[in-house]
């Protein structure tokens, strides 16, 4: 296993589209193993493969207290939202120390591949419901900042920039 390094928003990779995973094999699986090591070194609740630089879709999540209840998502798809929606507190590993609202579903049902290439559906609320958005986003090429004023989103850049350059000194 290994620890991947994560992009930083404003990374233009970060906005590539993801292509679907065409096999679920021995490089997926160690991928799924690499990604999962990362999220949980990183302290975060998921990952999807963009933030490392595969854009492929692929997104591993664990919103457990334990961390002990990895979710697998390979080539997710949303089939059913709720018609209601509010405001939920985001935070990104691919922006650090930057937590704001984003507006998402309350309930989603998706259809996904797990890690042995098994299809399955899942419905679900609560935070595991705002990360797979959050998550299914990042394959999209979207970074949850976009969803906020260009004003708020400007000065996250410029910050994000500064700390970049100061971390290269
Ligand atoms: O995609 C990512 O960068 C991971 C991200 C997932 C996420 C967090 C919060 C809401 C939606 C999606 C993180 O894990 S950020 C760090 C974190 O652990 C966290 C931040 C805020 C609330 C809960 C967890
Ligand atoms: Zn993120």
């Amino acid at each position: 296993m290994a620890l991947l390094p994560i992009l930083c928003y404003p990374d233009p990779k970060l906005h590539r589209v993801a292509k679907p995973v065409a096999q679920v094999d021995a490089r997926i699986q160690s991928l799924v193993d690499d990604m999962l090591q990362t999220m949980y070194d990183a302290k975060g609740i998921g990952l999807a493969a963009t933030q490392i630089d595969v854009h492929e879709r692929l997104i591993v999540i664990d919103v457990s207290e334990e961390r002990d209840q990895p979710l697998v998502l390979i080539n997710p798809t949303l089939v059913w939202t709720s018609p209601t929606s509010h405001l939920n507190e985001e935070g990104c590993l691919s922006v650090p120390g930057i937590y704001d609202g984003v507006e998402r579903f309350d309930a989603v049902r998706i259809t996904a591949l797990d890690e042995k290439g098994q299809s399955r559906s899942i419905e679900t609320d609560g935070l595991l419901a705002v990360c797979i958005q959050h998550e299914m986003d990042h394959l999209l090429g979207k970074v949850f900042v976009e969803y906020l004023s260009p004003l708020k989103r400007n000065r996250i850049k410029t910050k994000m920039l500064k700390v970049m350059r100061e971390d290269a000194r």
